[in-house]
């Protein structure tokens, strides 16, 4: 992996992640207003995070002046020289990642072991995408025509918004801006409000990497204030969200008008499958992963458990005993299981779905307040309820918590219909141990990603990833695919014949 770096940019003392400004023009410095916020620790609302700038239309407007100003040279530098500025900020995330990690804890709470795993899905996005420096293929084909070549090429759009969400707010925001900048891309980029310290870390080692001044640009603050102005910014050609399917509707009608490219990565209502043959234990082990991985904060979550019903009492028994003895804690104690949700609108929401379980099915764990010492944060005990048809609101609404809904089926048609019967399509999966039936699902199921005998959550940076339906608008991140969404195709004929040649017309079989 080349040369080895040991130095970092971690400020010793972890507690005091300070206070950051925007960072245009390769400056950091405090928005126009001169307004700030301020971030909370989930775990315990008491500590502080940071203070972070406030900002509104006219840094946007600065933001994607930067931006325009330095993206025909960021285009004008070789790809595979991109490339190696990826591939050098994919190392310095490497070797800072138990800081970046421990940063993305505190700012949102998930368990320390999962931070971990979202900066390495960066590293290995930064390294996938560095190498793409030397692809990024097109095509050639034959022409029609003699002495005439064709062939297509991509290019940059020009300048790309980027408004990212907090949940994975390391590995998400280098789905869009690893993608971005190899294409040739410049960047104004605007995080969630719930975590701005990991966009901090991030824009502070990708200029360390050598990422030219103007070339990524961060604007902090609200997505009223900040992601719509970016999403209809004039000087803005495309726009990636990803977000809830609410906020994605308003993001593509903010950009409607300017006919920007708009690439939306929304919400999911994903299930899990469970056949009578299926191998309980992994069941188990799978589900609590899925499900209450995050505390149910991922798009990928799992959230509807489908399962035959000869096995429906059995595997429940288990599920609950296993998940009641889940941890509840701070993200950072080693010990924790679950950690908080990211504010208290989104305790108040799980809440809200719980209470409605409570009166129209089944609590089967879960549902109280949680014990001891947890008071002064976000905590939601992990919660499933039976007892509910697929088309009851708590089995279609995203609730984006720690509550799993179990739906019982009779038959594997009946798993398919319930499976498919939301208005999202990010991801499912089966367990089964029949091969037929494995093959079957990954044809039955109407989702962008399909698992067999593992849980739904944990895709894989080298291959397309995203949803049918709601979940999306049809772009795909990740792989080549995520190229797709920051690369126009040029096409290109050369006619070396000397004279007129008409496609379609002089291309008559020669007699
Ligand atoms: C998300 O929750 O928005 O497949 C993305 C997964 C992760 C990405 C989650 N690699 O669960």
């Amino acid at each position: 992996m080349g040369e080895i770096l040991t130095s970092s940019t971690a400020p010793a003392d972890l507690d005091n992640f300070g206070t950051h400004g925007n960072y245009v023009s390769g400056e950091w410095g405090p928005s126009v207003s001169g307004r700030t916020f301020i971030r909370r620790d989930p775990s315990d609302t008491r500590a502080t995070v940071g203070t972070f700038a406030e900002s509104d239309q006219s840094d946007v407007d600065e933001a994607v002046r930067a931006a325009r100003a330095a993206q025909p040279d960021w285009n004008g530098v070789p790809a595979p020289k991109r490339g190696e500025i990826l591939f050098r900020f994919g190392q310095l995330l490497a070797r800072d990642k138990e800081f970046v990690a421990r940063q993305v804890t505190r700012e949102m709470g998930k368990v320390i072991e999962e931070s971990r795993g979202d900066v390495q899905e960066a590293i290995d996005l930064a390294f996938l995408y560095a190498g793409e420096g030397r692809r990024l293929f097109g095509e050639t084909a034959p022409s029609e025509l003699r002495d005439k070549w064709a062939m297509s090429v991509r290019e940059a759009i020009g300048v790309a918004g980027i408004i990212t969400p907090w949940n994975v707010p390391v590995a998400i925001p280098a789905l869009r801006l690893m993608p971005a900048l190899i294409a040739g891309n410049t960047v104004v980029w605007k995080p969630a409000s719930d975590s701005p310290s990991s966009a901090v870390m991030l824009v502070r080692l990708l200029a360390e990497a050598g990422i030219p001044p103007g070339v990524v640009n961060l604007v902090t603050g609200s997505g009223n204030n900040v992601g719509l102005p970016l999403a209809q910014h004039p000087d803005v050609d495309v726009i990636a969200f990803t977000g809830s399917t609410e906020v994605g509707r308003q993001v593509a009608a903010a950009a409607a008008a300017g006919l920007k490219r708009v690439t939306l990565e929304l919400g999911g209502k994903n299930a899990i499958a469970v056949m009578a043959d299926a191998d309980l234990d992994l069941v188990v082990e799978s589900v609590v992963w899925a499900a209450f991985g995050t505390s149910g904060q991922r798009c990928t979550a799992c959230s509807r458990l489908v399962v035959e019903e000869p096995i429906a009492d059995r595997l429940l028994a288990r599920l609950s005993d296993r998940v009641s003895a889940l941890r509840l804690g701070p993200g950072l104690d080693t010990r924790t299981q679950v950690g908080p949700l990211v504010n208290h609108a989104a305790v108040e929401r799980v809440a809200r779905y719980v209470e409605i379980g409570r009166a129209d099915g089944r609590l089967v764990c879960g549902g109280d307040a949680p014990e001891g010492d947890l008071a002064n944060g976000h905590y939601v005990v992990p919660t499933i309820v039976d007892g509910l048809g697929a088309d009851h609101v708590l089995a279609q609404d995203e609730v984006f918590g720690p509550l799993l809904t179990l739906i019982r089926v009779p038959d594997y048609p009946a798993a398919v219909e319930a499976v498919n019967a939301t208005r999202y399509g990010l991801s499912s999966s089966i367990f089964t141990t029949d091969l037929h039936r494995a093959f079957r699902a990954m044809r039955d199921f109407r989702t962008g990603l399909v698992y067999v005998n593992g849980g739904t959550i944990g895709a894989e940076t080298q291959l397309p990833f995203g949803g049918m339906k709601e979940t999306g608008n049809g772009h795909r991140d990740a792989g080549r695919a995520g190229l797709d969404n920051f690369t126009e195709w040029k096409t290109l004929y050369v006619d070396y014949s000397g004279r007129l040649q008409r496609a379609q017309i002089d291309n008559q079989a020669p007699s």
